[in-house]
């Protein structure tokens, strides 16, 4: 494989430690500089404060990278020509010499391809609203019906239409588990509204569930864990609903399309929330990387 493998994260799965795949377009395209930097080195911290190895993924100088040195990791947090590349980029990227940061399904394609069982971000991306006129849908989605990795987040961007993302993933056979909550996470808010069919309460359950699908074989797709935003850290919904709506209507009065549509969105809510939705987007991902830790810790072997 051409992958590049850091040499930490090739030596704990060797030895069966925990490992956890961070992904790098949040960084590049999701935060606001310079604090991205800082968010980025945060991530990499608390994972190895639950005991397990971070394996940040990015494509540098057309190599893809499963762990990242810190050199690497701030060019991917300060370089403004870093790309964002979702799976279907990643062959030119790496043809073409390239530097980009991954999206959920580059960064769930790489990590699963290296033997990774686990990966954290804060909101997938999904179907969004409009999409009958536009058929924007993340490739997030299509990514994870065909890999078998644990994901973890906090729901997929309230930006989206959340039921028709819900609905996607039923008809891919995607696995949804609500962590500690029988509804569907909304991203900045604690709950979305809608209902999600499993809950799990602990890590070692989660565990238990990717066992369960290890033993069955058959198709292959990837297991979302669901974990809520603490109430106490969510966005206020009011403040949410409000500024979204004037963010939808403001990326389609400039005619934001494509793989702009997201980072506009996000930094829109930044900019018009004073910065709480950042904080509650933070405390999101801060959550998701925690517990992905918990549960490669819990599976008691990271292969
Ligand atoms: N989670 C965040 N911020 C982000 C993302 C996730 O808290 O910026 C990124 C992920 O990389 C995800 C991408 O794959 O947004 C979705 O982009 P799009 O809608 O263009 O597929
Ligand atoms: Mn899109």
């Amino acid at each position: 494989m051409s992958t590049h493998v850091s040499e930490e994260v090739r030596e704990a799965l060797h030895e069966g430690r925990p490992v956890v795949a961070l992904e790098s377009t949040i960084i590049a395209h999701g935060l606001p500089r310079p604090r991205n930097l800082a968010v980025a080195r945060e991530l990499e911290a608390l994972v190895r404060d639950e005991g397990a190895v971070p394996a940040t993924v990015a494509v540098i100088d057309g190599t893809a990278h499963v762990g990242l040195d810190p050199a690497r990791l701030d060019r991917i947090a300060e370089d403004p020509d870093v790309r964002k590349l979702g799976h279907r980029d990643l062959a030119p990227a790496l043809a073409a010499g390239a530097t980009g940061a991954t999206t959920v399904s580059a960064t769930a394609w790489l990590a699963d391809s290296a033997g990774l069982r686990v990966f954290a971000t804060g909101g997938l991306g999904g179907v969004h609203r409009e999409w009958t006129r536009t058929q924007d849908e993340s490739a997030d989605l299509q990514l994870l019906s065909r890999v078998g990795i644990t994901v973890v987040c906090a729901g997929v961007k309230s930006i989206l239409d959340v039921p028709a993302t819900l609905q996607r993933l039923e008809t891919l056979g995607v696995t949804v588990l609500g962590y500690g909550t029988d509804r569907f996470p909304g991203f900045y808010l604690a709950s979305s509204g809608e209902p999600v069919d499993w809950t799990v309460r602990t890590p070692e359950e989660v565990a238990g569930v990717m066992r369960a699908r290890d033993a069955l074989g058959g198709p292959t797709a990837a297991l979302i864990v669901a974990n809520p935003v603490a109430a106490a850290d969510q966005l206020d919904p009011a403040l949410h609903d409000r500024v979204l709506a004037q963010g939808l209507a403001a990326a389609e009065e400039k005619g934001i399309t494509g793989q702009a549509v997201t980072p506009f969105l996000l930094e829109y809510l930044t900019v018009h929330t004073h910065g709480a939705s950042l904080e509650a987007n933070l405390a999101a991902v801060r959550g998701n990387v925690r517990l992905a830790a918990r549960i490669a810790a819990a599976r008691g072997d990271a292969g």
